[in-house]
Order: structure tokens, then sequence, then C-alpha cells
């Protein structure tokens, strides 16, 4: 492989560790923890592995001799920087163990360990792929492990490699779906233990106590690069309106921390209009508006970011997805027997009244996006959803009108993006690189202290990384009661944005100035080599939350 000179020179960059990383460490533990809320149907769903403690590791007194231990490793879902570190932290932290411990990786998901398709990782391959992006070193998948014809499948792999741990880096279903694993290898005595690691750009996977998933940080970077960059085109020429959707699934963490970044004229937040009830016309009369002012000004032109998960959250059409959720859970098979021409009617006919009205007002393409295929944990693919060009081609219709009624002179030229594929498998930033690695070394040492049904904890992220703490959160302590899929499920909680936290209230206290004037910032590209205040700081969103 032909390597940049920025992935040679990288290659050599040593992760930042917390300083309890280099001591001889000794477990503490919490007192027994509940999970989020719903909490004797999920105890009753995990007897083995609900009301765990908080684990905290401290500065021993005693190196333990610890025997050879085998571990697999498992990437699932979405790519995120950062993913090749966690494994070479755990390759580390097994190899600190006991030199003979060997690493396992399962490849393209899941889907490896159901299959039994997997390679040995060895210290050749993980030297290659220290600190770079991607997660190509297995590959990853979005296959569900969720039964237990898939975990006894699993079981026999792990046995004949004598892997006593395995390591799922995931994101909030995924982790999910290693909780199920932990509690059901426990309840067979299979001497199995299931680690997680929070990964997701996504953001959505942290809560008090998990301070962020890793790949955030990178990912927001590169796209605040990105906007930046179209920000001081967009001023230069001043005669286009951007549409920026970003990615991020439900949650608006990724849109709300590039507004921070980069201060543009408009952010929807979904989390916000749902809040408000507001309509999909709100949206677009709200952004026609910041038009028109502008283009009283003489300023025909702007950015808007929206969030790749918008549509979910318009009250009105959240009602219709979750119809035709219900609906392709139960149907899906008809469904995709139908000729392409006449589905649309298919769905108007077997849709309430109310919404199929709504469903028939939209516009074609983005109708049919709605009905796609389901992802394997029965989410709608926003990424699919082309809802920059719906809000693109409607605030233009809107403009078109309030023209004709004198409301708006202006000129209005849009050019749409989506921003997500180009971020996810960055080289990670200092942070990410620094904070994967420890992530992945202290799987090692939940793994070399017998846990299970924990996942991997790095804290105190916003100090030096010298001071960062690390331990393990049970995962049980995370869930909740949801209805996936048509049926009511045990799944770990997901983090949204927070409309009474301090990153959307200092978004929301400036976004009036910036719609208006033009107060673009420009955050350049990731920096990897030079003063820590421009290669080690963590996102806004991080830094605004622990300053509190
Ligand atoms: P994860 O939740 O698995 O980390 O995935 C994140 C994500 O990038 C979402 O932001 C996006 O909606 C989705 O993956 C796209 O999925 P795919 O890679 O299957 O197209």
């Amino acid at each position: 492989m032909k390597k940049s000179i920025l992935q040679i020179v990288r290659a050599s960059y040593e992760p930042k560790v917390p300083k309890i990383m280099k001591r001889v460490i000794e477990i503490q533990e919490g007192n027994p923890t509940e999970s989020v809320s719903d909490q004797e149907e999920i105890k009753k769903l995990f007897p083995n592995t609900y009301g765990l403690p908080i684990i905290q590791f401290v500065e021993g007194t005693e190196k333990k001799q610890r025997p050879p231990t085998n571990v697999g490793v498992i990437l699932s879902g979405g790519q995120a920087p950062g993913g090749h570190n966690v494994i070479a932290g755990l390759f580390d932290g097994i190899k600190n163990m006991n030199p003979d411990s060997r690493l396992y990786g399962f490849l393209m998901g899941p889907v490896g360990l159901i299959e039994h398709k997997y390679k040995e990782l060895t210290a050749d391959i993980i030297n290659e792929y220290r600190n770079v992006g991607g997660f190509d070193i297995i590959g990853s998948g979005r296959t569900k492990l969720d039964t237990e014809e898939q975990f006894n499948k699993g079981l026999k792999v792990l046995k004949k490699l004598n892997v006593s741990a395995l390591v799922i880096i995931g994101g909030d279903d995924s982790n999910t779906n290693a909780c199920i694993l932990a509690e059901y290898y426990k309840r067979i005595n299979a001497n199995v233990q299931v680690i997680g690691c929070p990964k997701t750009i996504d953001g959505d996977l942290k809560n008090g106590i998990i301070e962020t998933s890793f790949g955030f940080d990178t990912a927001c970077k590169v796209y605040s690069e990105m906007i930046g960059n179209i920000q001081r085109d967009c001023n230069s020429s001043r005669k286009y309106w951007h549409f920026i959707k970003l990615m991020g699934r439900s949650a608006s963490h990724i849109a709300l921390e590039c507004a921070l970044q980069v201060q543009p004229n408009i952010c929807i937040i979904s989390e916000e209009i749902e809040a408000k009830n507001q309509s999909l016309d709100d949206i677009i009369q709200y952004i026609a508006n910041i038009v028109a002012q502008r283009a009283s000004n003489g300023d025909n032109f702007g950015t808007v970011l929206v969030p790749e998960g918008l549509v979910e959250f318009i009250p009105t059409m959240k009602n219709l997805i979750s119809e035709l959720n219900e609906y392709l859970a139960h149907n899906e098979t008809e469904f995709k027997c139908i000729k392409h021409s006449k589905q649309r009617k298919h769905i108007l006919d077997n849709l309430s009244h109310e919404n199929a009205k709504i469903y028939e007002s939209l516009p074609e393409t983005i109708a049919r996006q709605l009905t796609l295929d389901r992802d394997p944990h029965g989410n709608v693919q926003v990424s699919l959803i082309e809802t920059e060009k719906l809000l693109a081609e409607m605030v233009k219709k809107r403009l078109e009108k309030m023209t004709s009624e004198g409301k708006y002179i202006g000129r209005f030229s849009t050019i749409t993006h989506f921003f997500g594929y180009e971020g996810r498998c960055a080289a990670p930033s200092n942070y990410d690189a620094d904070y994967c690695y420890s992530l992945g070394y202290t799987a090692a040492e939940l793994i070399g202290n017998g846990k299970t049904g924990y996942m991997s904890l790095v804290r105190n992220t916003t100090a030096p990384v010298s001071e960062w703490i690390i331990g393990g959160i049970p995962i049980t302590m995370m869930m909740n009661m949801e209805r996936r899929h048509g049926k009511i499920k045990p799944v770990i909680q997901k983090a949204l944005v927070k409309l009474d936290g301090m990153p959307f209230r200092a978004f929301a206290s400036q976004r009036d100035q910036w719609a208006i004037n033009t107060d673009y910032v420009y955050p350049g590209p990731i920096q990897y080599f030079g003063p820590s205040e421009i290669c080690d700081q963590p996102s806004k969103t991080l830094q605004i939350e622990k300053s509190n």
C-alpha cells in the first residue's frame, strides 16, 4: 500500500495517556447502579448483569501476574475516526498483562463472529494502523447480533480460538446487543466476557458518565473545515445560499457542534423543532424570513445547516414515519413485491387518513425515500433522505409567494451538500487518537479484572490527558425500554441535544446575530502537529459542557 507522507509521519505519533496507565493499576468499585428507567423490566431481562457498580482504576501497589488471555474484537456499525487506535490500545493492554496474550479480529462486523471469519492481529498488522482513520484493519458491518442461535454460533469459534473475552466497538444499538450477549454468556456459564466501547460520530452515546463517543471530535472538525471553506467562498462571490445536511442520525449534536465552530446564518436543531411542535411549514417560513431580511441588506447569500434526522422530529412527519415503520416492520416482504410504480399508491391506501394526506403532499422523491429499507435495527436510514434539497426547494417556492405579496426582493440561488461519509474515516484528531487508545487499553484492564457487561470508560477529557480517569460503566445502567421494529425492547437510551444544556443555549443566544450579520468563522483543517492549543482542543460541545 502506498502511503501518504502524513500517514507515514503520523504513524509515529505516540498517543498521550493518562498517568494512571503508566502505573500499577488497581480496581475500585462504586455502589450498585440502576438503569436510567424501567428498572424492574430491565432487571428481569438482565438478572446476571444488572446493577453492577461503576468502576474506576486507581493506583495500586503490586503488579498482578495475569495468565495469557485471548481476546476477540469486532467493529460494528458506521466508521468513526479512532477505531484503529482502540484496537491498538487493546492490543498493547493485553500484551502488557501477559506478552503471550493474543488478539483476533472478526471480519466485517458481527457477521464475522457468526460466520467464523477472523484474523489474528499481530504486532506487525497493528503497527500499520496506528493513528490512521478507517475501520479497514478488519472491516465493519451492521449485522444485528441478537439471537441465541447467533450467540451459540459465535461461541463455537470463540472456544476454538480459546478466546475468553470479546470487545465490541459500536454505537448504542451495538452496545445494547453487547449487553444482551454478555448476559447470555454469563447465564450459560460460557466463560466469555463481553466489553463495549462507545463509538459513533453522531455523539449520541453519552450521558452523565460517558463524556463523548469517539469519532465525534474528528468528524465535526472535518465538517467544520468544509463548511468554513464554503462560507468563505460564499462570502466572496455573494451569490449562493448553501443548504448543508450533516450526518448524525436522530440527534443534532453534529449540526450544533459545527454551528458553534463556524457561526452559520442558520442552523436547525431537530430537538427544538419537536419541542416547539413546529411544522415543516414553520421551518420553511423561518428560513425564508432570514433570506428576505438578508436580501434587504443586499446579502443574497448564506449558509443553512440541516441535521440529517430532521424529518423524524417534525411532529407530523414523526407520526407518519412511525406509522410507516410499523407498517414496513410487518409487511416488508409484501411491500417489496409490489411494482415500483405502484408502491406510492399502495402506501397511500394503507396509511391512516391523516398520514396519507401528509405523505401525498411530499415531493415524490422524498416520499419514496421514507419507505426505503430500514437498517437492521429498524431505524429509518435518514442519511438517504435528501432533506437539504427538500428545504431548498420549498424555501424557493415560499420566496416566490413572498415576492408576489411584495414581501421579498432578491435573488435566491441554492447549492445543496451532504457532509457525512467525508468525515467518518479521517485521520483521528489528537483528541480522538488519545481517547481511543485509552478506551482500548482500559477495555483490556476490564478484561484482566474479569468484568463483563461493561463499557470502557475514559473521563475528565477536557483536562490534560495525564489527568484523565479510566474505568468502566455497566451497560445496563444506560438502558430503558423503547419501541423498536414494532416491539418494546431494552435499549441504551440515545442522548439527544438538551435544550436546557449549555451548548444549545450558547448557540441560541447568538443565532439571531449570526443570521443577519455575516459572522462566519473559518476553522481550517485539523492540525496534527504543533502547539497544544491548536492540536489538542476537544469539541466546543464538550468544552462548554465541562465549563460548568
Ligand atoms: P453508527 O451509529 O453506527 O456509528 O453510524 C453513524 C452513521 O454515520 C450515521 O450518522 C448515519 O445515519 C449512518 O451511519 C449511515 O449509515 P451507513 O454507513 O450504513 O450508510
